[in-house]
């Protein structure tokens, strides 16, 4: 039996759910990148906030490529349950939030009379750092641009000011610095390009608010969903199991109306800056060096990783004395405390959060979670060492090999055989180099770089 609207009552007592009427409710908010992530993140956030009494913001989600979740989904009324692992027993809801998923290159009319619909207000994104289409130098590369959400976007946009309709706001869910900044250049320059016209209405019209997300979320696998299907009798081809921690950290500028996600949780700031510093270095810079020193030394899972006498004071390093200290904190924002909380979850043993996952595309990952510390650093004549035996372990990584997974992967290894270990340093970054850097080694980085490439 599949999870259904009409296999809902047949669910155990114990399974949590939502409490609205869901066919009731307008489309209020298009996401783009329905993965694991949303669906364990805004769509649980959306979903608390409905069940508490906010109305019309139901999500019609898009892949832009694969009909994956469309198949996963769709048959099951847009209906999945997410599981939070850790600490307790497992404590698994049924998010009733999703409507429908719609596959960009299939049913591309239908996402933009969505973006177009009066009931809309909100358009968000999970996209991951790649499905911007940054250029190296951070300007939008149209080629790539062509493929991703820029062009129904734009339709939907142009669509809401031929009809007079309020803007929209535009929310990047992804671990970038500034996300809601770079989405807004990165759009007024796709619209710059493409309907020069649409720009004067977006500038005045759209918001793009910079968030901090935060809930790890590790890929579902078969076996999670086979013991998930003998647990309540029905299978939900679309779980996500995810850590009982979740943080949402939003900047309070909103085109229009927006969810009352303030209500159950989330957190609306006038600057977002100093969580999401403090998040994409100290947690995401953490997750990058576990995965890519964790792999070298035998690890499959982040747990392992931590618990690795060689690494994690290696880690706590990078956190506290080179992360944490390489930006200036909000008032009260206690970062001490906050790396004590990561290594919790961190160590948390019911995840199974794989590092294989986590060193995927790092050419798109490095530059926010390590680089930026090490510029900072290096503006006060700081070495720091373990974000440096990290960045070494990256540059290993990638030198080839069946683990790579990246947008760049064919370039880097490029890069290798071309230079070796003697100019791969400049050959990545810079100036200018094949990473999107705002850090150029000085020679004293290069010479330990180099050393421990060298091994
Ligand atoms: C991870 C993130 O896969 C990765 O690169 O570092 O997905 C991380 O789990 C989330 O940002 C946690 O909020």
């Amino acid at each position: 039996m599949r999870l259904a609207s009409e296999t809902l009552g047949r669910l155990p007592p114990d399974v949590a759910r939502f409490e609205y009427e869901r066919d009731a409710q307008a489309v209020g908010i298009v996401h783009f990148g329905l993965g694991a992530f949303h669906r364990a993140h805004q769509a649980w956030y959306t979903d608390l906030a409905m069940s508490g009494g906010e109305r019309d913001w139901a999500i019609a989600g898009v892949s832009l490529r694969s009909a994956a979740v469309a198949e996963q989904l769709n048959p099951q009324d847009g209906l999945y349950t997410l599981t939070e692992r850790g600490g307790h027993a497992e404590a698994t809801r049924v998010i009733g939030a999703v409507r429908e998923v719609l596959v960009g290159n299939r049913e591309g009319v239908e996402i933009v009379e969505h973006l177009a619909a009066p009931e809309c207000h909100v358009v968000s994104f999970t996209v991951t750092e790649k499905g911007y289409a940054r250029a190296p130098d951070g300007s939008l590369d149209f080629a790539l641009a062509e493929t991703s959400f820029y062009p129904p976007l734009a339709e939907g946009l142009a669509r809401r000011r031929d009809a007079g309709l309020q803007g929209l706001t535009l929310l990047s869910c992804d671990n970038l610095t500034d996300n809601g900044r770079q989405l807004e250049r990165l759009v007024r320059e796709w619209l710059a390009f493409r309907a020069p016209d649409l720009v004067e209405w977006f500038e005045n019209e759209c918001r793009c608010p910079n968030s901090m997300v935060d809930r790890i979320v590790p890929a579902a696998t078969s076996a999670d969903i086979d013991v998930l299907e003998a647990r309540l009798g029905q299978r939900d081809e679309g779980a996500v199991f995810a850590e009982p921690f979740s943080q949402w950290v939003i900047e309070d500028c909103f085109a229009g109306p927006r969810p009352g996600w303030d209500k159950v949780g989330a957190e609306l700031v006038t600057d977002v800056a100093p969580y999401e510093t403090a998040k994409l270095r100290m947690l995401n810079g953490a997750h990058s060096a576990m995965a890519y020193l964790g792999l070298e030394r035998g690890h499959e899972y982040v747990d392992q990783a931590i618990a690795d006498p060689a690494l994690r004071p290696l880690i706590e390093q990078l956190m506290r004395r080179e992360a944490a200290t390489s930006f200036v904190p909000a008032v009260g924002q206690d970062l001490d405390s906050y790396a004590d909380a990561l290594l919790g979850r961190f160590a948390n043993p019911a995840l199974k959060h794989r590092l294989a996952q986590i060193a995927m595309d790092g050419s798109q990952k490095i530059p926010q979670r390590w680089l930026a510390s090490l510029a900072a650093h290096q503006a006060r004549g700081e070495l720091c060492e373990a974000t440096l035996a990290a960045l070494a372990a990256w540059l290993r990584h990638v030198r080839g090999g069946p683990l790579v997974d990246d947008p760049l992967a064919a370039e880097l290894a490029g890069a290798w055989r071309e230079n070796g270990a003697d100019e791969i340093v400049p050959a990545f970054f810079g100036p200018p180099g094949l990473i999107a850097s705002p850090w150029q080694p000085s020679a004293e980085e290069r010479a330990y770089l180099e050393r421990q490439l060298r091994g």
